[in-house]
C-alpha cells in the first residue's frame, strides 16, 4: 500500500477495523495480513476473470468451520478445503458434495431455509490460474454482509467488515500456476457495535452480494485516481492519478481523445501524479444532458505499463445560501429514496436488469434526482446514473443509534465512507455524501458525526455533504404544530437533509395541513424522507372521504397533502420520498398487509404501480413541487 493520503487512510482504517471488533472474539485471532487488501478504483473497467456463478456454501450456525469444541482457532478449519477421504481422517464438511449458492446473490432469497438465518455461510470455488511475470493479482469482491475472511490454497490473504462496500485482496503470493481455489466465510450476524448496529429497517441480506473476480494489473498498476471539473474554473479538470507499486518520476498521460486534451504528469515520491487538465468546449453533464466522456488514464506504455479508461462526466456541484448549484445554476432536487431491494423477485439488487428498472422507475415518474439508501448500492447503480441523467444522494449506514460513544465504531465509519468515494468519486451523478440517518441528537452522536462530515469533506472537497436528520416538533399558536430543524449537526453539513412522517406515524391528514415548519438553517433544505404506507390493490370504497390507513386512496391523499405543505417550506431545495418500492424488513410484521414487507412502496415489489405513484409523477412533471430558488 504506497502511501497517498488516500491510501494512507484507506490503510489505516481497513487495518484497524476488524482488529478491534470487541464484541467478536474472533476477529483479533483471525485478523489476517491485511497489508494484502486495497481497493482498485474503476475496477468494472478492467479485464478480469470472473468468479461469478455457483459456489459451493456450507451453512455453519456455531462457526465449527473455524473454532475447535473449546472454541480454539481451528489449524485444519474448513479453509483447508480437505477432499473426502475414507481411509483419513474423518471430516465434518465436504464442500465438493455440499450445496451451491449463486454469487452475486444473497443467500436468504435462494434458499428457503436461510430466508432468517443470521450467521455464518462457508463459500468455496476452485478456479485456474495462469500466471504472468511481473503483475500482481487481486481477488475482488464487489461487497459481502457483513464480515468476511477470506483464503486462498488454504493461506488466508484478507479480511473485510462492512456489507457494502468493495475490497480488494492481493492474492498474488497464493495463487499457482494451474487448479486453484479460494474458500470465504462471510457472517452476517448483526452486531451492536457494527455500522450499522442491532436495528435496521432492512433485511439483513446475507452474502456475497455482488460480483466476485480476479484482476490482474502490472505490478505498478493505478489503483486511485480523482478527476473533477475546477469550480474556479470550468475550463480546467482537476486531481491525481495514483500509480500503486511505482517511483517517483513515474509518467501518467490523462487525455479525453474526444476533446482532444491530454496532460503528461509525473509521480510525486508518493506515487502520486498531480493532473491540471485544460480543456475547450466541454460539454457540461447534468440531468438534461448527461454527457459522458472516454478518458485514457495511462502510464509509460510497453511492458510493465499500466492503463485505463472510465466514462465521465464533468460537472460542479455547490451551495449559494439555500440554493444548491448544479454548473453555477440553481437546481429543485426532484427526487425518490431507493433501497437496493431486488424488483419482482426480491433480494439484494446486484443486476443491470435491477437497476435499470429501479432507475426506470425513477425516470418514468420524473426524477432527476435519487436518495440511495441506507448504504453504498451496487456500482452498476451508479454507473447507471451517470448515463441516465440522475443526480445521486448516497449514503453509509450510519443509521440511527450507532453506540456513538464505543471508540471501536468510529474507524468502521470512517472506513465505510473512504471506500464508498473511493469506488464512486468518478461518477458526476453523485452530489451528496451523507454521513448518516435519523441519529439521535446527544453530545457523542454529534461529535462523532461532526467528525464523519470533516472527513468527508477532506476525502472529496468537490460534493455536499449531507445526512438525514430528525426534527422537533412543538405545538404553534394556531393549534397545529411546528416541525423545528435545529439538529446541531446541522452546522457541519452543506445540505440539510430531514425526515418527517406528518400523517402517517402522527397526526393524521387533517395536522399535514395545520403543520408549519422552522428551519433554523439558512442552508438548501431536502426532505428526504416524508411518505405513508399501502398495499398495492387495497382500495377504499368509492367516494370515501376518509379513506382508510393501508389504501392506496390514503397514501395518495397524503402525498397530495404533503406536497402543499412542503411548498410552504421556502428553503426546499429537493425531496425524496420514502420509498420508491416496497422492500422487505424484518420489523414489519402486521399480517395480510406488512407480511414483512416495509409498504410505504411507490410501487410494490411485483411492479404494482399505487396511486400515490401517479400524484406525485404529475407533481414532478409539472413542476408543482418546490422551487430552485
Ligand atoms: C425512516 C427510516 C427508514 C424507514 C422509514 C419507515 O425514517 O429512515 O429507514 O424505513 O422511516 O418506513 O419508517
Amino acid at each position: 500500500m504506497l502511501p497517498s493520503a488516500t491510501n494512507i487512510l484507506v490503510a489505516a482504517l481497513v487495518l484497524v477495523a476488524p482488529c478491534i471488533a470487541q464484541t467478536d472474539r474472533q476477529a483479533n485471532d483471525l485478523a489476517p495480513p491485511d497489508a494484502h487488501t486495497t481497493l482498485l478504483v474503476d475496477v468494472d473497467h478492467r479485464t478480469a476473470t470472473s468468479l461469478d456463478g455457483d459456489w459451493h456454501a456450507i451453512v455453519d450456525p456455531y462457526s465449527t468451520g473455524l473454532y475447535t469444541f473449546h472454541q480454539e482457532i481451528r489449524k485444519d478449519g474448513f479453509f483447508m478445503n480437505a477432499p473426502f477421504n475414507p481411509h483419513g481422517d474423518p471430516r465434518d464438511y465436504n464442500f465438493a458434495k455440499a450445496g451451491t449458492l449463486k454469487v452475486p446473490g444473497d443467500w436468504n432469497t435462494q434458499r428457503p431455509d436461510l430466508f432468517y438465518y443470521e450467521g455464518v455461510v462457508w463459500y468455496q470455488k476452485d478456479f485456474d490460474y495462469a500466471p504472468k511475470p511481473n503483475t500482481r493479482t487481486f481477488l475482488h469482491i464487489g461487497a459481502a454482509n457483513y464480515r468476511s475472511f477470506v483464503w486462498v490454497n488454504t493461506k488466508k490473504v484478507c479480511s473485510h467488515e462492512g456489507g457494502f462496500t468493495p475490497f480488494d485482496c492481493d492474492v498474488t503470493d497464493f495463487v499457482r500456476a494451474g487448479s486453484n481455489f479460494v474458500v470465504l466465510s462471510v457472517d452476517n450476524t448483526r452486531l451492536a457495535d457494527g455500522v450499522p448496529t442491532l436495528q435496521t429497517d432492512w433485511w439483513n441480506y446475507g452474502g456475497l452480494t455482488r460480483d466476485v473476480s480476479l484482476v490482474t494489473v502490472p505490478a505498478a498498476f493505478i489503483d486511485d485516481y480523482d478527476l473533477h471539473l475546477s469550480r474556479e474554473d470550468r475550463g480546467l479538470i482537476e486531481g491525481y492519478v495514483h500509480v500503486e507499486g511505482a517511483p517517483a518520476g513515474t509518467r501518467v498521460t490523462v487525455s479525453i481523445p474526444e476533446l482532444s486534451a491530454k496532460a503528461m504528469v509525473t509521480t510525486d515520491a508518493n506515487s502520486r501524479a498531480a493532473v491540471s487538465l485544460p480543456v475547450q468546449h466541454l460539454s457540461l453533464w447534468s440531468p438534461e444532458n448527461p454527457k459522458l466522456y472516454t478518458v485514457v488514464l495511462a502510464t509509460d506504455p510497453g511492458p510493465g505499463g499500466d492503463s485505463l479508461t472510465d466514462e465521465m462526466g464533468f460537472r460542479t456541484i455547490e451551495t449559494r445560501g439555500t440554493q444548491i448549484l448544479l454548473n453555477g445554476k440553481p437546481v429543485f432536487l426532484r427526487g425518490v429514496s431507493i433501497h437496493a431491494e431486488a424488483p419482482y423477485r426480491t433480494g439484494r439488487a446486484y443486476s443491470e436488469k435491477d437497476v435499470d428498472t429501479l432507475l426506470g422507475w425513477a425516470k418514468e415518474m420524473g426524477c432527476n434526482y435519487v436518495r440511495l439508501v441506507h448504504y453504498p448500492h451496487d456500482e452498476r447503480m451508479t454507473r447507471a446514473a451517470d448515463r441516465m441523467g440522475i443526480l445521486v444522494w448516497s449514503e453509509i449506514p450510519d443509521y440511527w443509534a450507532l453506540q456513538f460513544d464505543n471508540p471501536v465504531v468510529l474507524p468502521k465509519s470512517e472506513q465505510q465512507i473512504s471506500e464508498m468515494i473511493r469506488r464512486d468519486r468518478d461518477k458526476a451523478s453523485i452530489i451528496l455524501w451523507s454521513v448518516a440517518n435519523e441519529t439521535p441528537n446527544n453530545e457523542a452522536r454529534t461529535k462523532y458525526l461532526t467528525t464523519m462530515a470533516a472527513l468527508t469533506h477532506q476525502l472529496d472537497p468537490t460534493r455536499l455533504v449531507t445526512a438525514a436528520l430528525l426534527v422537533r416538533t412543538e405545538k404553534n399558536a394556531s393549534g397545529g404544530t411546528t416541525k423545528i430543524v435545529d439538529d446541531p449537526l446541522g452546522k457541519v453539513l452543506d445540505v440539510i437533509g430531514a425526515n418527517e412522517y406528518v400523517g402517517w406515524y402522527e397526526q393524521g391528514l387533517a395536522g399535514v395541513d395545520e403543520t408549519t415548519w422552522d428551519v433554523r438553517y439558512q442552508k438548501p433544505l431536502i426532505m428526504s424522507e416524508w411518505g405513508g404506507g399501502a398495499v398495492a390493490g387495497l382500495h377504499a370504497p368509492a367516494g370515501s372521504d376518509h379513506p382508510e390507513t393501508w389504501t392506496e386512496e390514503y397514501q395518495a391523499d397524503l402525498y397530495q397533502h404533503q406536497i402543499a405543505m412542503l411548498n410552504r417550506i421556502p428553503q426546499l431545495r429537493g425531496t425524496s420520498p420514502w420509498v420508491l418500492m416496497d422492500f422487505r424488513s424484518p420489523r414489519r410484521l402486521n399480517p395480510g398487509i406488512q407480511d414483512d414487507f416495509n409498504r410505504k412502496g411507490l410501487i410494490s415489489e411485483e411492479g404494482k404501480k399505487k396511486q400515490a405513484f401517479f400524484v406525485l409523477q404529475k407533481a414532478y412533471e409539472e413542476k408543482a413541487l418546490g422551487k430552485p430558488e
